[in-house]
């Protein structure tokens, strides 16, 4: 009995440890980890943002392949927050932590943001494309200007 039990407590909490909270063993691998998603993120937003701005030609199968990266990346950083991960390398402003909540709104919106370009890139119409890459670029501005150190 004793052994099924913790069996399900042990898959239990297999099922319910997702990537979005990973667990770090130091506040620098946090740091680490949130900088590596957002890098990944903005290479593949980069991709569609070139596209839509006519930088790059134009090619329907890129922009949904690198929308649905960028949307999945961005769900990521965040869970990479952790308390004492405010030191170190890192631009990260101590109000993540003081007003978490609206920073966490912020997070929400740019998530929300992604998941909306990812949708309209399946469309193929570039203005379409063109208008979800500037709401993604505003709410990456939004809370760099009030989030990220200088
Ligand atoms: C990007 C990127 C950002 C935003 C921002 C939009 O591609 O890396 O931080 O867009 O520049 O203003």
């Amino acid at each position: 009995m004793k052994v099924i039990s913790s069996f399900v407590l042990v898959a239990s909490a297999l099922v319910f440890s997702s990537t979005a909270s990973a667990q770090f063993a130091k506040p620098e691998d946090a740091i680490k980890y949130r900088k590596s998603a957002l890098f990944v993120m903005q290479q593949h937003f980069g991709r569609v943002g070139a596209m839509a701005n006519g930088r790059v030609p134009f090619d329907a199968k890129v922009i949904v392949e690198n929308a649905a990266i960028a949307e999945s990346m961005s769900k990521l950083p965040w869970a990479a927050f952790v308390e004492g991960s405010d030191q170190g390398e890192t631009r990260a402003k101590p109000e993540i932590w003081t007003e978490h909540a609206k920073f966490k709104e912020a997070s929400e919106k740019m998530m929300g943001e992604m998941a909306k370009l990812s949708v309209v890139a399946k469309t193929g119409n570039i203005d379409s494309i063109k208008a979800a890459v500037g709401a993604v670029g505003g709410s990456c501005k939004a809370c760099h200007d009030a989030y990220q150190k200088k």
